[in-house]
């Protein structure tokens, strides 16, 4: 109950007018979480915090004078946009969002709104700025996180009860001398921003939402905006954290994923999914119409941990070898099945298959279409999919199972359809 309060009651808009083809396409992106908390990485005072460390602040209850000092030392030598674009590339991701300001308060970017910013630390280098950049040279889009109610760092944020009195707080003023115009320079300074995600919209008003929108749509009339922007006025879904829906959901959505249990680096947490169990979890999203958003945590000095990368680089390969049943698909919904999901494109159904079946079989819920061919996309051997009374049964040869997930391809002769909507 006490975390209801944080994300506000109605985020469910998730149509609009913008134009959103790319972001249907893309399918697969790259969440970024660092800031001042990647220091602490998960310890403070001696004290370990297992769990998400971006909240280390509000679970160690740090003050602000005591937090802020972390600034003075933030120095992330190891950082490289460039190196960290190509990752995205890798792994086969189309867009990339990052913690531009988390709840912590602290902004990646110079900003003249807050002196709390990337600019006062022994660094100084714009993060945002060279990461938007970066993204543009590689071909892939540029988005950012911005905590828009909670701040910590603000007497008159939301959020920081450890240290401030809640009833005290002006969050109108936070919104008008902190927000907006750091929303106002990450929409003017650093060129095409594909989409926004918002977070805890908490206590936000309805008029505070419009403008904040109003000013987002104003420099970027095409930008995305999430729902956690609040009040049902974004453009697309974000779902729980860590959340993939049992079914399909219409509209533009995404699931925003842990590659631990942590989104901000941990020196406590090494429990990574492997790229087997990241491709399963998005061929579960995708099949159901989603978009999948992957999170890396850098560590304090900037570098990206190394298992992490190796990781999603190996999932890359696995997708660039399916590509074409996985960017530009629609949802196939053939039941909650663990065993296989697909996706579809005009008249072809992609068919992951993530767990081989014993007796090389499949059985499909009846469709109306008619098979036409089948095949494994990856050597296109022939796979027997035959149309029965009740059911349509693919039958593949002995061969060599890819271990992540083989994809079958079945051509149909009009969209795939299936004969009822309640399938198994
Ligand atoms: O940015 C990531 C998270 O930091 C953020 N959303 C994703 C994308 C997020 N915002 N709110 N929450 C997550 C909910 C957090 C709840 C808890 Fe806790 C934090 C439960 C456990 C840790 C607060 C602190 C309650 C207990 C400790």
């Amino acid at each position: 109950k006490g975390m209801d309060e944080l994300w506000g009651e109605d985020e469910k808009a998730n149509y609009t007018d913008k134009d959103y083809q790319w972001y249907k396409e893309a399918k697969f992106a790259m969440f970024i979480h660092w800031g001042l908390y990647s220091e602490l990485a998960g310890e403070h005072n001696g004290k370990h915090y297992y769990g998400i460390n971006e909240w280390i602040m509000r679970r160690a209850a740090i003050k602000t004078g005591e937090y802020r000092k972390l600034a003075e030392t933030f120095n992330p030598v190891k950082w490289d946009a460039d190196e960290v674009a190509q990752l995205a590339v890798d792994a086969g991701m189309k867009y990339v969002v990052l913690t531009a300001k988390h709840h912590d308060g602290f902004a990646l970017f110079d900003s003249k709104a807050s002196d709390y910013n990337i600019s006062n630390t022994p660094y100084k280098k714009d993060i945002v700025k060279q990461l938007a950049k970066a993204c543009k040279k590689k071909g892939i889009r540029f988005g950012f996180y911005y905590s828009q109610m909670q701040d910590w760092n603000e007497k008159d944020g939301f959020g920081n009860t450890w240290e401030f009195d809640a009833k005290e707080a002006n969050v109108q003023k936070y919104m008008e001398e902190k927000a907006l115009p750091q929303v106002k320079e990450l929409v003017t300074n650093y060129g095409d921003i594909g989409c926004i995600f918002f977070d805890t919209p908490g206590p936000i008003k309805h008029e505070q939402v419009l403008e904040l929108k109003a000013l987002v749509d104003k420099y970027q009339p095409n930008c995305l905006i999430n729902s956690r922007i609040g009040r049902g006025l974004g453009d697309f879904k974000t779902l729980g954290d860590n959340e993939i829906p049992s079914e399909p959901v219409d509209g533009l959505w995404e699931t925003c994923d842990t590659h631990n249990n942590t989104w901000a680096y941990s020196n406590f947490d090494f429990n990574w999914k492997t790229p087997k169990e990241i491709s399963h979890r998005l061929i579960d999203v995708i099949s159901k119409g989603g978009n999948y958003l992957f999170n890396i945590g850098p560590k304090g000095d900037g570098s990206v941990p190394e298992v992490s990368a190796m990781i999603l680089r190996e999932t890359g390969k696995w997708i660039a070898k399916y590509k074409e049943a996985i960017y530009g698909t629609e949802a196939l919904y053939l039941g909650g099945q663990t065993q296989f999901a697909a996706t579809q494109k005009g008249n072809k159904m992609y068919l992951f298959i993530k767990e081989w079946p014993k007796d090389n079989k499949i059985y499909l819920p009846k469709f109306q279409s008619k098979v036409k061919n089948a095949y494994f996309l990856d050597d296109k051997s022939a796979v027997t999919a035959t149309d029965l009374t009740s059911s349509t049964v693919v039958t593949f040869p002995l061969r060599m199972p890819d271990p992540v997930a083989s994809v079958i391809v079945v051509e149909f002769d009009s969209k795939p359809k299936l004969n009822s909507d309640k399938v198994f």
